[in-house]
């Protein structure tokens, strides 16, 4: 077989699976995992990414080497943390950053829907974390650097968003500082104006490290699309003034055949014996006129020192296979993902989520938003390979028309495809629905038996089939990937597999119920989620 120019990849575009122990494969955690950010304590790296308007909020994970992360829950799980209500499409939380200092986690990241930028803390990744403080400065991509006693709090601001805060007459677009006590969010000193980035739209997502004598100033520029690229500047001091590197861009990839495009907002860690290396932000578009339905995912890179001192890529670019870090703890055993923290509702759950009044079964209570709306009765776990299987059986018995249960591929409110059970006349039918943006195509399909339907979303080649069998045969229905792709769709996540189940009639508790949930990469290879055969983890949220 004949490889592309990238290692790892095949002319198709697929990715070959070889695990040998030397390399690994990117990306490091596929599917809609933006922003990220990791620290180091000891042996053990944990990574945080952005959420924007599902609940829980901010993914963590923890990894021994860097390359295989294990979900250990979430940072903002209780509706006190975490207010979505009413949030926007790709609200929400942006771009956290996480840091350890002196035996304590801290997370600090922005609510743009409400609140804006917080900090939270906690002696356990796992949590429990503490509620929120608020940090009275404008902007978003905030970021922690501990130094000493000290402090730094650090973001972004657009010039047309320049609140009171800043001092500097010759405010800009770009980075600005301040400091700060990081349990009460009390701002201690003023906040100035640091770096303006290197030219490209969007100065943001500062990270800040020290290295030698010198502090290194990362950030993201040219907007989270294609133009997306990273860059570095550092000073004598965490104030500036900054330099920016003559190896600029840090991290680009604009332009480029490589298979991940729109790298930026990268994150460093450094091991022992001075090796560093980043996650960083990257898409896989497809096809000639480029789309990508996973969002943007989470890349891994090492990072090499040049003689005078500036940070690189090694190989100039993110590579989709790649030589693992060195300096690990040797074969340390990874740690066991915990089970069930793939599953978001969107937005902060107005009822509770039952996992289940029937044992082995998940129910949901419908509500009257449709998944056209804000709030609906809705549970998905990320799309996470571009070619994929799901199924469920849904138990379901509709009332009247306005009643439906079912599984929905869904990019946001305006993009989704589902299939459900409905109910026309007497008899419970089989309804699929493509809803792309204002063009909704509604087929109602043949009766269905009684009892338990199982249904399913696939997607191969570019294309979601959603199928069930009706007393009339089997039904199948495809619509093209492209339409719930970002590039069509637009926002800041990917898509979510998931159930949902609307009642149009209020207060009259409609309950679906479902099980055996499956999913897993095509073709296929082990399954990756499974609940049903024994009893899920019971879940208040
Ligand atoms: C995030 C910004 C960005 O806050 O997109 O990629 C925004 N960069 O840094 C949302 O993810």
């Amino acid at each position: 077989m004949r490889l592309a120019p990238y290692p790892g990849v095949t002319r198709r575009g697929k990715a070959l699976r070889i695990e040998d122990g030397r390399t690994f494969e990117n990306p490091v955690l596929p599917g809609f995992h933006p922003d990220p950010s990791v620290c180091r304590v000891g042996d053990a790296f944990y990574l945080v990414t952005s959420s924007f308007e599902y609940f829980p909020g901010i993914p963590v994970f923890t990894s021994l080497n860097l390359v295989h992360w294990a979900p250990i829950g979430h940072v903002l799980d209780r509706a006190g943390q975490l207010d979505l209500r009413g949030a926007r499409t790709s609200g929400g939380i942006y771009a956290p950053t996480i840091r350890w200092h002196g035996g304590m986690f801290f997370v600090t990241a922005t609510n743009v829907s409400a609140g804006g930028h917080f900090i939270v803390h906690g002696e356990d990744p796992r949590g429990p974390w503490s509620d929120p403080v608020w940090v009275d400065q404008d902007g978003i991509d905030p970021s922690l650097f501990f130094e000493g006693d000290t402090v730094y709090f650090t973001s972004n601001v657009e010039a047309d968003v320049a609140g009171p805060h800043v001092t500097d007459a010759e405010f800009e677009r770009g980075i600005q500082q301040c400091l700060i006590n990081p349990i009460t969010g009390k701002r201690l000193s003023p906040t100035r104006f640091i770096w303006g980035g290197t030219g490209g739209k969007f100065p943001e997502a500062p990270h800040l490290y020290r290295r030698g004598g010198f502090y290194y100033l990362v950030i993201a520029e040219g907007g989270t699309e294609y133009g997306h690229f990273g860059s570095v500047a550092r000073s004598r001091s965490p104030w500036g003034p900054f330099e920016p590197s003559p190896y600029n861009p840090l991290l680009s990839h604009s332009g480029s055949p490589n298979p991940v495009q729109a790298v930026g907002h990268a994150d460093l860690v450094e091991l022992d014996g001075d090796e560093w290396w980043l996650v960083c932000l990257g898409i896989r578009p497809r096809g000639n006129w480029y789309h990508h339905n996973l969002g943007r995912e989470t890349f891994l890179a090492p990072v090499t020192w040049t003689s005078d001192g500036w940070p690189t890529v090694r190989h100039a670019q993110v590579q989709m296979r790649e030589q693992r870090p060195r300096r690990l703890p040797s074969a340390s055993p990874l740690p066991s993902p915990a089970t069930h923290h793939e599953w978001n509702t969107v937005r902060t759950p107005l009822d509770p989520v039952v996992f289940s009044r029937r044992p082995n079964w998940l129910s949901l209570t419908g509500r009257p938003a449709t998944l056209d709306e804000l709030h609906p009765s809705f549970l998905g776990r990320r799309q996470q390979h571009s070619d994929f299987s799901s199924s469920a059986g849904v138990d379901f018995d509709p009332q009247e028309v306005g009643d439906e249960a079912g599984l929905v591929v869904r990019m946001s409110e305006s993009h989704h495809f589902e299939i459900a059970v409905v109910r026309r006349g007497n008899t419970r039918v089989l309804m699929t629905r493509l809803r792309v943006g204002s063009i909704v195509q509604e087929t109602v399909h043949g009766s269905i038996p009684d009892g338990l339907v199982t249904m399913h979303i696939d997607c191969v080649d570019d294309s979601y089939t959603l199928g069930a069998a009706t007393l009339d045969g089997p039904v199948r229905v495809t619509g093209d990937a492209v339409l719930l792709s970002s590039e069509v769709a637009g926002g800041f996540t990917g898509v979510y597999i998931g159930i949902y189940c609307t009642s149009q009639t209020d207060g009259r508790a409609t309950i679906a119920y479902f099980r055996d949930f499956k999913y897993y990469e095509m073709p296929r290879l082990p399954v990756t989620e499974e609940w049903g055969l024994d009893e899920p983890e019971r879940k208040e949220v």
